[in-house]
């Protein structure tokens, strides 16, 4: 039974894939646009961030749209597939969700944030551009 739901969610994920990158394509804004001197600065600060993610995920999807369009160079790791991501995840995190943001202080030490909704709010506080 448990193999049959399994096989179920896992053939409903690869039939919506394409519908669901396409979704992300065609949702997907504009990122803003910087002076270069200040895109230098976010991109200095957005060097420590990581997320990790499903490339069709929603909620991965809800996250990649809002660093598209907050124009951030923050660096993808596909939990789904990398094993290796997956363990430094599970390790460093606690739990295999995703998306989930590693945000990476000074001192080496990792924070592990959840939640689509607190990592968009996280990103938008660091970098919305104030008006
Ligand atoms: N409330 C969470 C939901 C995240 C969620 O359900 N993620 C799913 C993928 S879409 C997950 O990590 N599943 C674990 C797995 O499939 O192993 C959010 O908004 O980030």
């Amino acid at each position: 039974m448990r193999w049959t739901i399994r096989m179920f969610f896992r053939t409903l994920r690869i039939v919506l894939a394409p519908f669901m990158l396409l979704w992300e394509i065609v949702t997907t804004p504009k990122g803003i646009v910087r002076a270069a001197d200040e895109q230098q600065r976010v991109d200095a600060q957005t060097h420590n961030l990581v997320l990790y993610q499903f490339k069709t995920c929603p909620f991965c999807i809800k996250v990649r749209r809002e660093i598209r369009r907050l124009s951030l160079n923050i660096e993808l790791r596909d939990a789904q597939h990398d094993e290796q991501n997956r363990s430094v995840l599970l390790r460093g995190g606690g739990t295999l969700q995703v998306p989930c943001l590693q945000i990476v202080d000074e001192q080496g030490d990792s924070q592990w944030l959840y939640e689509s909704g607190k990592i968009i709010a996280y990103l938008q506080k660091r970098f919305s551009p104030a008006v």
